[in-house]
């Protein structure tokens, strides 16, 4: 079983939880000049008719009473990092698809958890006692019911869908409500007799290829109740990276080797304000001649420390056997995992290896630069000659 969770009108939950004289109120977060949008409103301004991407000078139409709030990203990132690490007690199998939305594969948990729905419930609980907001999930045999059954009792929700529902619930689910289906596709899904889900069965496959192209596939097979995709815990095709054009053209190694390290800090901070921690890293060369080649090595554990990250760098730099002169140098991390993730100690440790200590300087030195300015602090081998 696949679990979803989604956070209640998560913005305007936290800015509710954070200032009590809020609860109860039509909250609006969002740009607080008239040009900006509604990022999120709280469920009593949502009676009013206010939503997600709304203009705000037409929400301040429908809700005049409301107080709008300026978004604190940091502050939401925080919460919804404290939410994931819960997540992550549940199951191994955590794949954060927003700041307030993750999927968990159930699979193998039933003994420590019991049955999905006392685990849904648990996990409700837990989060309550964390962080204090709510949250609905779904419950659901694959990735694309889950999500549909977490909006289905929202606020507060939990619904699950067994596997011997599963025919019935496709049967009764509005075709718009499928991912993947914008109003394009259901005005020509309708137009073939199409109003819910379970009616796609009596296509062909044929006819759908032809009509929606492998879209169409995509949807028998969910009408079948199959979605394939798996929970995946890496947070897919995402990277950070830093990267510069050389002052001219070189091959010196120290000149390249000290554009890493200070790179490589860049790109510690990105996984360290993303929560996450990395298990590739990738270097990219521009050589004199425009040539643009890029190089990567994937390792365990993953890490957020710089020094790991200029290692790595500086062996995939060595291993490259420079001949040209290199224009311009990058180094990026990817292949996330959370920053919480377990870490599989190895059973002989090699002492080879650069150790993770370092991760404590990156955030102090972070801490030290955000306090007095970037300048003030820096290494030893970057510190100008
Ligand atoms: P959602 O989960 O889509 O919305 P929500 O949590 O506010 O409300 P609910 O789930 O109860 O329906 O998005 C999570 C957050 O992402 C939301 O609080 C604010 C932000 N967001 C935007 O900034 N712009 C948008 O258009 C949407 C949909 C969300
Ligand atoms: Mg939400």
């Amino acid at each position: 079983m696949i679990l979803h969770i989604d956070m209640d009108a998560f913005y305007a939950a936290v800015e509710q939880l954070d200032h009590p004289q809020l609860r109860g109120k039509c909250v609006i977060v969002g740009g607080t000049s008239n040009r900006g949008v509604v990022a999120t409103a709280s469920y009593e301004a949502r009676r009013f008719g206010v939503r997600s991407a709304m203009p705000i000078f037409q929400a301040r139409q429908q809700c005049p009473h409301a107080v709008f709030v300026p978004p604190r990203m940091d502050r939401y990132q925080e919460v919804s990092r404290q939410i994931m690490v819960i997540l992550r007690e549940f199951s191994p199998l955590v794949e954060p698809v927003s700041i307030d939305e993750a999927f968990l594969d159930l699979a193998g948990t039933e003994r420590l958890h019991g049955a999905p729905v006392e685990m849904a419930r648990a996990i409700k609980r837990e989060i309550l006692a964390a962080v204090h907001l709510t949250s609905s999930v779904g419950v659901a045999p694959n990735r694309f019911l889950a999500k549909i059954a977490s909006d289905v009792n929202k606020p507060d929700g939990l619904t699950v869908i067994a596997a011997d529902q599963v025919e019935a619930f496709i049967d009764r689910l509005p075709i718009g409500k499928v991912s993947g289906v914008g109003p394009k596709t259901q005005a020509k899904l309708e137009a073939m007799g199409v109003r819910y889900l379970g009616a796609i069965r009596k296509f062909e496959a044929q006819a759908l290829l032809a009509a929606f192209g492998t879209y169409g596939i995509r949807l028998q097979e969910l009408a079948h109740g199959i979605d394939p995709t798996p929970v995946t815990p890496f947070v897919p095709g995402k990277s950070v990276s830093s990267e510069c054009t050389l002052d001219e053209d070189t091959r010196e190694m120290a000149a390249l080797t000290r554009c890493l390290l200070a790179q490589a800090e860049e790109v510690a901070a990105g996984l360290r304000k993303e929560g996450v921690k990395a298990r590739t890293v990738f270097l990219k060369l521009k050589l004199a001649d425009f040539k643009l080649l890029t190089r990567r090595t994937t390792f365990a554990p993953a890490t957020q420390s710089s020094q790991v990250i200029y290692h790595h760098a500086v062996k995939l730099l060595e291993d490259h056997r420079i001949v040209q002169k290199i224009r311009l140098i990058g180094l990026g991390a990817t292949g996330f995992v959370g920053a919480e993730t377990p870490v599989q100690q190895e059973l002989f440790g090699r002492e080879t290896k650069p150790r993770e200590g370092w991760e404590k300087v990156d955030r102090t030195l972070e801490t030290i630069k955000s306090r007095f300015g970037e300048d003030v602090i820096k290494r030893g081998t970057l510190a100008e000659e």
